[in-house]
């Protein structure tokens, strides 16, 4: 069972549940009678995006795109950030919020960051689900924050390991004898 890989539960099923619920609130406050594009950054982020959407009560889009600087079997970033795809929509003018599952290094929203700011959106913010605060290699601004957590490689809620372990509830962390540094 995939269950008994896990060390620990850091974040119960109801509290991730309960925090997205005041986070979707807060959005739906900010951006009242604003055109809301909520851009999720696959593949992680699709559990918590498909989660949040359904808590943000004012009309909005969602788009997608996929960037890559883990994979496979790593756990630190490699530092190369590589757009694996892109956005279908202009976000010329548009206010963005950009949605993550977790800010570690900070490499690769800062790589997105800079990216998105190029096509001139009117706005654009960031969500992360998870913050690793004391692994911060770059500075980025985080506007909608779901936990600061610590310095653990964590699993669960659209978190992998070797792509798996994606679909556990909670968010745990993978026995430290399952991985390879
Ligand atoms: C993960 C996560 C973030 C990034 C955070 O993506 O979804 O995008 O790492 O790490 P950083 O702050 O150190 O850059 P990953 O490359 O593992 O892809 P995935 O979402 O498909 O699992
Ligand atoms: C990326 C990532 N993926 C899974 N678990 C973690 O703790 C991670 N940090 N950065």
């Amino acid at each position: 069972m995939l269950k008994d890989d896990v060390g620990e539960i850091l974040i119960t099923e109801e509290e991730l549940q309960a925090r997205i619920a005041e986070l979707g609130r807060a959005i739906s406050a900010d951006y009242q009678g604003k055109d809301l594009l909520a851009v999720c950054v696959l593949r992680g982020a699709v559990i918590f995006l498909s989660d949040l959407i359904r808590r943000i009560t004012i009309p909005h889009e969602m788009d997608f795109m996929a960037v890559s600087s883990y994979g496979g079997t790593r756990t630190k970033s490699t530092g190369v950030v590589r757009i694996l795809m892109d956005l279908t929509t202009n976000i010329e003018g548009r206010n963005v919020l950009i949605v993550e599952d977790i800010v570690d290094s900070g490499l690769t929203l800062s790589y997105i960051l800079s990216n998105l700011k190029t096509r001139r959106p009117a706005s654009l913010r960031t969500c992360t689900l998870l913050d690793k605060q004391e692994c911060r290699e770059v500075d980025v601004p985080l506007d909608y924050v779901g936990f600061v957590i610590p310095d653990k490689f964590v699993i669960g809620y659209g978190l992998d390991y070797d792509e798996k372990y994606r679909n556990l509830p909670f968010i745990g962390v993978l026995k430290p004898e399952l991985y390879i540094e």
